[in-house]
């Protein structure tokens, strides 16, 4: 088979590239290791930022997003169960969407249907080769047949744990890391949020999140050892430690119930540079991860594609390959500005297990400083809101 550009992974980038191309007219095929619903079924990101439903509607995928998505305004910062409201609108005269991951990607899935899109789900023993000498290819199995497909470019969207970074040469690669000490239990459940907006609550007992998917479920969080195993945590237990966590008067008004999906994520930020090695493109959390806390992961996944996308647009209409050649860099920009912003986002409101007193004090007094400056609080939402494509 021959295309112009093969993507391998299906996830939030992989779709969107596929669906900006398709509409472009230039030819791609996906591949996908999972199935369908397995993609479907992990649940993650909740929050865009306007630049990235902007870039949805570019890809012609804002129906139902628009029907159903929640504007939320601003956010509430919580210390020991005490609220304080940082108003993006106010503060920077924008605003964030609310809208699940699972449901961008049911989106992209059924635009790359009607449109004729060829995606191969259950695609095994990917690999790529040929990426530097122009004759690109990628090789893998289909329910024991091997395939190959030739291509001119590969886009490498297969999130942290894919064949794409790890098939560009360590000697190219340097790669920045830092891991944390605790992780994010995460819990889905069908009732409706006591809160209007997110909480993002700093508390002795450790970090927690509300954040919500709908008027009719929730999205919760709780920082939790990085050994903990999802088994410990009965709803029950989930329920009490939020609870607890959250301040007494959303505890005493909100709604539980069973959950319907549960997770532990580690919490790291990682960059690889870089995002770019002769005719391959790495694109989302295959190039870099960040923590949750600042909801970038999801928002930069798509800059990135809308990068990659300017560049493929430039080489097949212009025969230009300028913004190609400058991706990497142009991306890589835009995402160590996230990796700073969630890195201190999470240095902000998590507990950190065997920290001196000193940083604990110096973090409560940069919170107490967030709360009383708007200069303060403009920073965080500009960021949060996320920074221009
Ligand atoms: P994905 O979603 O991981 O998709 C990659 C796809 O590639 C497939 N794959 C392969 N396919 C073929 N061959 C191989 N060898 C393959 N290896 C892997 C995988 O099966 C998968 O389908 O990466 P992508 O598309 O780059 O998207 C990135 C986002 O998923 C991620 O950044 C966000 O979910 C991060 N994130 C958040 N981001 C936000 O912007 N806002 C948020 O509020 C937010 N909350 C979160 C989050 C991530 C979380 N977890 C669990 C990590 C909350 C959580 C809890
Ligand atoms: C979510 O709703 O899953 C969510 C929201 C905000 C974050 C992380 C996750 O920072």
């Amino acid at each position: 088979m021959r295309t112009q550009v093969a993507i391998i992974g299906a996830g939030p980038a992989g779709l969107l590239l596929g669906q900006l191309l398709q509409r472009a007219g230039i030819d791609n095929v996906i591949l996908e290791r999972r199935t369908p619903d397995y993609v479907l079924g992990r649940i993650r990101a909740g929050v865009l930022e306007q630049g990235t439903v902007d870039v949805l509607k570019l890809a012609g995928v804002e129906d139902r997003l628009q029907r159903e998505s929640l504007l939320h305004e601003g956010v509430d910062l919580s210390l020991e169960g005490v609220r304080h409201r940082i108003s993006f609108h106010e503060l920077v005269g924008r605003t964030v969407t609310v809208y699940g991951q699972t449901e961008v990607t049911r989106d992209l899935m059924h635009a790359r249907e009607a449109f004729g899109g060829l995606s191969v789900y259950e695609a095994e023993s990917v690999a790529l080769s040929g990426i530097t000498d122009r004759r690109s290819r990628v090789s893998y199995t289909l329910h024991g047949d091997a395939r190959e497909i030739e291509c001119d470019f590969i886009a490498g969207c297969d999130g942290y744990h894919g064949v794409s970074r790890r098939s560009i040469p360590a000697e190219v690669l340097r790669t920045f890391e830092r891991s944390y000490p605790f992780g994010w239990l995460g819990v889905l459940a069908d009732v409706p949020p006591a809160w209007d907006e997110l909480i993002y609550a700093s508390s002795e007992r450790g970090f927690a999140l509300a954040s919500m998917r709908s008027p009719t479920r929730v999205r919760c969080y709780v920082q939790c050892p990085l050994e903990d195993q999802v088994e410990q945590w009965s709803d029950e237990r989930f329920w009490e430690e939020f609870k607890s966590r959250i301040g007494a008067d959303i505890a005493a008004r909100m709604q539980t119930g069973p959950s319907i999906e549960k997770s532990i994520a580690p919490l790291r930020s990682f960059v690889a540079e870089p995002m770019r090695h002769g005719q391959l493109f790495l694109a989302g959390d295959a190039a870099h991860i960040v923590p949750p806390t600042g909801a970038k992961g999801l928002n930069l996944a798509v800059s990135d594609v809308f990068y990659l996308y300017e560049g493929l647009l430039d080489y097949y209409r212009q025969g230009d390959r300028g913004s190609l050649d400058a991706y990497s860099t142009r991306a890589l920009r835009r995402v160590w500005q996230s990796v700073r912003f969630s890195w201190w986002m999470t240095s902000l409101l998590h507990q950190f297990p065997g920290e001196e007193e000193f940083s604990s004090r110096i973090r409560r007094s940069e919170l107490e400083y967030l709360f009383t400056s708007p200069a303060a609080q403009a920073v965080l939402a500009e960021n949060y809101v996320g920074l221009p494509l």
